[in-house]
C-alpha cells in the first residue's frame, strides 16, 4: 500500500531540513533518498496494538503502515516560496506539515521573528499558487467559449467559485465544496486545497513549546493541529540506543518521539484511522478515512474482496489481545459479524469473507 505523503513546507531557513533529519534519524544514522534535490524518507508508523498483535501470531511478515516525510527544497532563486514552480511535485502531496520557525529572534532573512507572519506567508503563498493556476485556466476556457466549446462550462463554473474564494482570503480546503465539483477540479491538485498541520520548530530552551501561545492561536483560529518540537534536540535523541530514548525524552518533558507526534498528528489532521488484519503468514496495518465502510476497507486489502464482500469477522484488537486468539474470541461470542455498511473502528481487528 502506498505511504502517506507528508511534505514539509516552510519559509526559507525555518528548519524544515532539521525537521526533516529529526524525523528520519536512527541509532543507526539517517534513512533517506533523494530526488530532484528533495529528500524523502520512509517511516513505520508506530503502533503499540500493531507490536502487541505480532506478538501474539508470530508472523512471517510483520507490515506497519508507512510514512514518507518530504524535506522540499525551495527553488533558489524564486520571489517568494516559489511554489509555482514547484506544483506539479507538491501536488502529490498528501498533507503539507508546515514548518515555522520559532526559535531564536531574527527569520532567515534576517528580519525580527514573528511566527504567526511566518505562518500566514505561507498559506498565502499556496493559496496564490492556486489563483495564478486557476486565473490561466479560466482565461483559456474563456477563449475556447469564444471560439464555440462549450466543453468546459461547468468546469468554469467551480473554477470561479474557487477563484471568488481565494479572493475572499478563504482557502480552497475551506470551501466546502461538493464532492461533485471535488472531483471535476481533482486533477488540477490545487495546493490550498490539501490539509496543512503546523510544526513549531522550538529552541532546546523550550522544548515543548510552552511559548508559542500566538502561533497556536493563530492555528486554532484556522482549525490547523499543531505540534511543536526542537528539532536539533529530537535528532539527538532519535539517534541514541532505543532503551535510553524513554528516559532522555522524560527528561526534556515529552512522552513521544517527535516521528510518533507528528505522525499522529497527521493522522488526526487527515481524519485517519487503522484497522489490521491478522494470520500466521501476516500481521497488516492498514489505513482508511474515519467513517469508512467495511467493504472499503475490504477494497484496500484487495479489490475482489470488495466485489465479492460477505461479511467482515471484527474484533477490537483489545479484545483479542485480551482473549489472545480469534478461536478464543469466537467461543466468547465476541467475534462480531458485520455488513458491507459496518464503520469501521480505529483498531478493529478485521476478517473478509468473499466470493472468489
Ligand atoms: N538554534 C536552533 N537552530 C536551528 C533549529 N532548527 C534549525 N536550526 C538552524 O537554522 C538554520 C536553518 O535550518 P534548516 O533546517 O536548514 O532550514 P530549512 O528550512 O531547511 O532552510 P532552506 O532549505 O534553506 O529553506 C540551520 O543553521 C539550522 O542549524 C532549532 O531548533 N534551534
Ligand atoms: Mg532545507
Amino acid at each position: 500500500m502506498a505511504a502517506l505523503m507528508l511534505y514539509l513546507i516552510g519559509a526559507r531557513a525555518a528548519g524544515k531540513t532539521a525537521v526533516f533529519d529529526a524525523l528520519v534519524q536512527t541509532p543507526e544514522g539517517p534513512h533517506f533518498a533523494t530526488k530532484g534535490g528533495h529528500r524523502l524518507g520512509t517511516v513505520k508508523v508506530p503502533d503499540a496494538r500493531l507490536a502487541a498483535l505480532r506478538d501474539i501470531f508470530h508472523p512471517k511478515k510483520y507490515i506497519p503502515a508507512e510514512v514518507t516525510f518530504v524535506d522540499v527544497a525551495l527553488p533558489a532563486n524564486a520571489e517568494g516560496s516559489g511554489f509555482g514552480q514547484l506544483n506539479a511535485f507538491l501536488g502529490e502531496a498528501d498533507a503539507f506539515a508546515l514548518v515555522v520557525q520559532s526559535f531564536g529572534e531574527t527569520d532567515g532573512a534576517g528580519k525580527p521573528l514573528d511566527p504567526v507572519a511566518q505562518l500566514e506567508s505561507i498559506l498565502l503563498d499556496l493559496a496564490m499558487a492556486d489563483l495564478e493556476k486557476i486565473e490561466r485556466r479560466i482565461e483559456k476556457i474563456e477563449q475556447e467559449t469564444k471560439r464555440g466549446l462549450k466543453q468546459g462550462l461547468p468546469e468554469l463554473a467551480i473554477l470561479q467559485k474557487c477563484k471568488a474564494g481565494l479572493d475572499a482570503g478563504r482557502a480552497l480546503r475551506d470551501l466546502d465544496l461538493p464532492a461533485d465539483d471535488q472531483k471535476q477540479i481533482s486533477s488540477f491538485c490545487f495546493l490550498s486545497q490539501k490539509r496543512v498541520l503546523v510544526v513549531a520548530n522550538v529552541g532546546d530552551a523550550d522544548p515543548a513549546g510552552a511559548h508559542c501561545g500566538p502561533l497556536r492561536e493563530a492555528c486554532r483560529a484556522k482549525g490547523l493541529d499543531i505540534l511543536a518540537f526542537c528539532a536539533p534536540l529530537e535528532a539527538e535523541i532519535a539517534a541514541l540506543p532505543p532503551a535510553d530514548q524513554a528516559g532522555f525524552l522524560k527528561d526534556y518533558g515529552l512522552t513521544e518521539p517527535a516521528r510518533t507526534r507528528l505522525i499522529q498528528t497527521a493522522y488526526h489532521t487527515l481524519n485517519l484511522i487503522s484497522f489490521f488484519t491478522v494470520g500466521e503468514d501476516e500481521v497488516r496495518a492498514w489505513t482508511i478515512r474515519r467513517g469508512d465502510h467495511a467493504v472499503t476497507a475490504a477494497g484496500k486489502v484487495h479489490t475482489d474482496l470488495a466485489r465479492g464482500f460477505i461479511r467482515a469477522e471484527t474484533v477490537s484488537s483489545e479484545i483479542l489481545l485480551d482473549k489472545k486468539s480469534l478461536a478464543a474470541c469466537r467461543e466468547a461470542g465476541l467475534l462480531r459479524l458485520e455488513g458491507k455498511n459496518y464503520e469501521v473502528q480505529d483498531g478493529d481487528v478485521i476478517e473478509i469473507r468473499a466470493n472468489a
